[in-house]
């Protein structure tokens, strides 16, 4: 396009000047020394691992950088349409691994590295999470970025640069989670190109006034701007030169700091302005599905961290279209904005302002754009977790988009619409506003989401089903059914195998005959290790290599906890949030269960049982009273277990702190058996189910989330299902709370378990009483109802496991026939890409 900057002088020239990439391991040496010369300003000969990292890290950082240009160049120059993914969470663990496997230098780094006397494994190690996400939700949005780049797809990340990621957590004497701060920027972060020159302002508070010359626009003035500053991470494909960008926001204050007081010796008042814009995207939420329990100011800001970064986003993705000089009624057919969950919903009342008030479009035409050109994903169906913002709230902060959403009730939507197709229905009205009536009104996000959608999908097709027919059943009867799609979450392989377990990998390379480079693209290619279960030779190599990871997590506990390990017993892992829906609980409680059979046994009956070392790990939100009494009986119960001499050889328990995606990719590849067993109907998907699949884990699980289209694909004679359907749990609760069991008579087997720890055995039972009442009365999660059929699927899980070599069929199985191809995150983002976002791969020339 005419738009174009140009470089001045020759192109010729420049070309000469540019860095060449050979990445022989002689020029891959020299830019490491020259970048512990240069950039670090490090003596050569004196470097530790943590400088050697920072070496290796700028050197790879500069193939990227070349790439992410070039990709960005000809992104510009192509004109494609293109698709942003707006998230507020972005799990990204370590970077430096996994770009040396996109870029194919793995083996050069580990060559080099080595001639100047470091081992790569220690560098890797030296990297710290970029934790800037809770949990499935932040960890989806990563695995998306790796995969929209490794289908060469134009789509850039936007999210917020947090000073202080997902907390520390570690673990009191008592058992008690405390939280520390997660300073993941204390060293200087390589992987991010601060951006000074891209800025804008956002406007909070003030006032907005209509404009009464009949156009609907208004001016908003006044209140506090603050200055967004973009940061890039680069996001490298696999295997392909495309590097796309993630694009996170800082940000600071407009003015710096007050002059007049700082003169007048006021320096706290000097600095007011700056703490307060700064504060905004200083830390990340840990919670983890509410709210609630936030207080006046703590939603304030996470209202402005929500319109902060909807309106910078916006602002940078209208910058860019205004530049291809198309008019703004084409902006759907150039951009697709995805909304991962509600939390960017602002986004639409934003662009309709920019379009009515800035742009000078009639309301229509603004909101026929807006229509076409946003996207909304589900995660969850639990009502606790639906977002919603008090009304005098959102009038405060943001009084122009308050208007703005009421006028969406009132002009084209409530009044209009509904009233025409279902005439006098007043309870659906009030069923479908954007306002919930009460004490204060509430602006509900999901609603407003997904007026304002193209369309809108949940995360697996049960949860997809859920959304359909309980909390938007009345936007399908409205806004018909085709709107609303399925899209099943994905994983990425290049980390949750490749990465993660190089050992698996290699072996299914040397059994394909085939490079990694093909079946890591085409993960329905794994199809063919199907024929080999029968081959005793792959499955004592297969079995070797679950073993040794076995041990390689056994050493892990080893050197940071000081425990052995017992690696002889089965592995079984439940490794997510805390949370009451995950249960957790019922985890525990089965342990002790087994520990109260296992204290009846004789010496001799004991000896037949399967010997099973448990995992836990996980995070609580620092503020969720009963998740974390669950951490604490969990740590207690395991002091008591695993010092007990008659029980220990059979059952030990490990809670692992400060659960991070690099443990993850410790404890994945270790497991023979993973808990995935929320209350049916509560777990929109998962996705750690599928990274235990993909390494040869077997699932215990109930039918809930993507546990369901695991076991489609798998056979479900490779997984463990239990516990009550979905349909059942509307009536199993009304039944607690109306027409009460005594859990003595409901589950004589819980009751017994809950009276054990009621009675002192894991340490002062009084404790626990909160966390035990939840299931005594209520019971919401339906704990007494499964904890039957949990156990029983327990005791058919260590029968499979005794017979080894047909375990390891179904190990193989697991991750072969899985067709894991469903579960790879590029059949995910191409679905989004096609069937949503209407994109095509924009292949970078010159690609290897
Ligand atoms: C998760 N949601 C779902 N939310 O629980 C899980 O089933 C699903 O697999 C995953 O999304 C990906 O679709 C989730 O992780 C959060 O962490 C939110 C963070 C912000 C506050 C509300 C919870």
């Amino acid at each position: 396009s005419g738009k174009e900057k140009w470089p001045k002088g020759e192109e010729k020239v420049w070309k000469s000047g540019m860095r060449s990439l050979d990445n022989n391991v002689n020029s891959i040496t020299k830019s490491f020394v020259n970048h512990v010369q240069t950039s670090l300003a490090r003596q050569p000969y004196n470097l530790d691992d943590l400088g050697a990292y920072q070496a290796a890290a700028l050197s790879v950082r500069d193939n990227l950088l070349v790439n992410w240009n070039e990709t960005q160049l000809q992104y510009t120059r192509k004109a494609p349409k293109r698709a942003y993914y707006l998230s507020l969470e972005f799990l990204m663990g370590r970077t430096l691994d996994n770009a040396l496997l996109n870029l194919g230098l793995k083996d050069e780094y580990k060559t080099s590295v080595k001639s100047l006397g470091f081992s790569i494994e220690d560098i890797l190690d030296k990297e710290r999470d970029a934790a800037l996400g809770n949990g499935g939700l932040g960890r989806l949005a990563a695995c998306y970025l790796d995969s929209s780049a490794s289908q060469e797809l134009p789509v850039w990340g936007y999210g917020l640069r947090y000073k202080y990621g997902i907390f520390q957590q570690l673990i009191s004497p008592e058992g008690n989670q405390l939280e520390a701060p997660d300073p993941w920027l204390e060293h200087q972060n390589p992987w991010e190109l601060p951006r000074l020159d891209v800025t804008y302002g956002v406007r909070f508070y003030g006032h907005a006034d209509r404009l009464d010359d009949g156009s609907g626009r208004a001016i908003w003035a006044g209140g506090q701007e603050v200055l967004a500053v973009a940061y890039d991470v680069m996001i490298p494909g696999y295997g392909t030169k495309t590097t796309n960008n993630l694009r996170l926001w800082e940000s600071k204050s407009k003015r710096g700091f007050d002059l007049n007081s700082f003169n007048a010796g006021n320096y706290e008042k000097a600095v007011e302005s700056s703490n307060s814009a700064s504060a905004i995207t200083s830390v990340l939420y840990p919670n983890d599905h509410t709210l609630v329990t936030l207080n006046m100011f703590g939603k304030e800001l996470r209202l402005k961290q929500q319109y902060f970064w909807t309106a910078a986003s916006l602002a940078d993705i209208l910058r860019r279209f205004k530049n291809m000089g198309k008019p703004l009624t084409e902006l759907p057919d150039f951009v697709a904005i995805q909304l991962n969950d509600t939390h960017p919903t602002l986004a639409i009342p934003e662009l309709m302002r920019i379009l009515i008030d800035e742009e000078d479009l009639t309301w229509n035409a603004a909101w026929k754009i807006v229509t076409n050109t946003f996207f909304y994903t589900n995660h969850t169906v639990l009502p606790e977790a639906l977002e919603k913002w008090a009304v005098p709230l959102v009038e405060h902060v943001l009084p122009r988009h308050m208007q703005i959403i009421y006028d969406i009730v009132i002009l084209i939507y409530l009044f209009l619409a509904v009233e025409k197709k279902f005439p006098g229905d007043r309870d659906r009205l009030a069923r479908m506003s954007l306002i919930e009536e009460g004490q204060p009104k509430q602006v509900r996000m999901a609603h407003l989401a997904c007026i304002g959608s193209r369309k809108v999908n949940g995360v697996a097709e049960l949860h997809s089903d859920l959304v359909r027919t309980t909390i938007l059943k009345d936007f399908v009867e409205f806004e018909g059914f085709s709107k609303f799609g399925n899209v099943t979450n994905g994983i990425t392989p290049r980390r949750w195998l490749d990465q993660c377990n190089p050992e698996l990998s290699a072996l299914i390379s040397k059994t394909l005959k085939l490079q990694k480079g093909i079946w890591l693209k085409d993960l329905y290619k794994l199809e063919g290790l199907l024929k080999f279960t029968e081959n005793k030779t792959f499955r004592r190599e297969w079995a070797a290599i679950k073993q040794r990871n076995k041990e390689r997590l056994a050493h892990h506990v080893l050197t940071t906890l000081g425990l052995t390990v017992n690696t002889n017993a089965m592995f079984d892992v439940q490794i997510k949030r805390l949370h009451e829906y995950k249960r957790q609980t019922l985890n525990i409680l089965g342990v002790i269960h087994r520990y109260l059979t296992l204290k009846k046994m004789t010496p001799a009956e004991r000896k037949k049982v399967n010997s099973r070392v448990v995992f836990f790990a996980g995070k609580a939100a620092p503020a969720y009273y009963i998740a974390k009494l669950t951490i604490r009986l969990i740590v207690n119960v395991a002091r008591i277990i695993n010092d007990d001499p008659e029980t220990k050889d059979y059952l030990t328990l490990y809670f692992l702190p400060d659960y991070s995606v690099s443990l993850a990719e410790i404890l994945i590849p270790a497991s023979d058996i993973s808990q995935h067993i929320s209350t049916a109907g509560t777990e929109a998907s998962g996705t750690s189910n599928m990274k235990f699949c993909l390494n040869g884990g077997l699932l215990l699980g109930t039918v809930d989330g993507a546990n369901i289209e695991i076991a489609e694909e798998v056979g479900e004679s490779n997984v463990f299902f239990f516990g009550h359907l979905t349909p059942a749990v509307e009536d199993l609760r009304y039944q607690h709370l109306y027409h009460p069991i005594p859990i003595e008579e409901n589950c004589p087997a819980l009751a017994h378990v809950l009276n054990q720890v009621s009675a002192g055995l894991f340490g002062d039972g009084g404790v626990y009483e909160p966390l035990l009442n939840t299931i005594r009365q209520g019971d919401y999660y339906l704990l007494s109802d499964d904890f039957d059929s949990y156990i029983e699927a327990l005791a058919m899980v260590d029968d499979a496991y005794r017979d080894r070599d047909e375990w390891i069929k179904k190990s193989i199985r697991t991750t072969a026939k899985a067709c894991m191809g469903k579960f790879s995150s590029d059949r995910a983002i191409n679905e989004y890409a096609e069937s949503y976002w209407n994109i095509e791969a924009t292949p970078i020339n010159g690609n290897k």
